[in-house]
């Protein structure tokens, strides 16, 4: 899953590609590198930001997704009017980073549309999010939440086998708390379904490399962290660097599976 942010201000694309042109030619590379999927978001999610308009969110993301055709797109959002333009334009996956909580209409628009759902755990809000995350255990916890939200999902109607779970890394939780989770996916992908981890560029990943203030990580620690994540049960990456992330995971399932000829 290719990161395409038409957003000013996310921490690691913000404001590169504002122009709808340009986001849907990078849309269009990043399935020529190999991405399976497009994941195109209008608001970040970055630790201490503050929330956009629904009108905002369609003005930013409609235009590129009407230049999307053909393309297979996710959107990025947890506003159900955004979710119900996005369907109609085509797109796929509805990614939910407040995993159904935001808003109360997004389950019935999802439902509807037949289209496939991301649950993804976040503590608090993005405003608040990184403000000391404590967990008893981070890893049972997540767990929980997740099977919780794709039982209320699969109540509501939206069909079991379209959902994936996404721990949420880097949504309040600390360095060594995302470490936990990823050290631990085999316990979300017993849940039973397809598990999703976005690592890339995550300021984690720079901190474990020695920067206390890092605010983003590189591609070569993104890379390995999905390695990691892949040996460990995730089946779907978020990135931003995705021919670099489809050589590298294309060599892992390929050890895995024993697949060359
Ligand atoms: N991370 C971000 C945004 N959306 N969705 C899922 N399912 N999982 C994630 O880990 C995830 C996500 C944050 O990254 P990015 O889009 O690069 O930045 P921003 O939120 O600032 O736009």
């Amino acid at each position: 899953m290719g990161v395409l942010n038409v957003t000013p201000d996310s921490f690691s694309d913000g404001g590169v590609h504002v122009d709808p042109e340009a986001a849907a030619a990078r849309a269009r590379a990043m399935v020529a590198e190999g991405a399976a999927l497009v994941d195109v978001g209008g608001e970040s999610t970055r630790p201490g930001s503050d929330g956009i308009t629904v009108d905002e969110e369609l003005r930013r993301v409609v235009p590129v997704l009407e230049r999307l055709e053909g393309v297979p797109v996710s959107i990025d959002t947890a506003k159900a009017e955004v979710a119900r333009r996005a369907l109609a334009l085509g797109v796929e996956l509805v990614n939910d980073v407040t995993a159904l909580r935001g808003d109360p209409a997004l389950v019935e628009v999802v439902a509807e549309g037949g289209a496939y759902l991301c649950l993804m755990h976040m503590r608090g809000e993005p405003r608040t999010m990184q403000d000391a995350p404590v967990y008893d255990d981070v890893l049972a916890e997540v767990a929980r939440f997740l099977e919780e939200r794709l039982a209320f999902a699969v109540a509501a109607g939206v069909s079991e086998d379209r959902i994936c779970l996404d721990p949420g890394i880097g949504f309040g939780k600390t360095p060594r708390q995302n470490l936990e989770l990823v050290r631990g996916l085999g316990q979300l992908a017993a849940l039973g379904r397809p598990v999703l981890v976005g690592l890339s560029r995550k300021s984690t990943l720079g901190k474990v490399l020695g920067d206390p203030h890092a605010r983003v990580g590189s591609d070569d620690a993104s890379v390995g962290a999905a390695v990691a994540a892949f040996d460990r049960g995730a089946s779907i990456f978020r990135v931003h660097a995705v021919r670099r992330h489809v050589e590298a995971l294309t060599i892992a399932a390929a050890v895995e599976v024993g697949a060359y000829a």
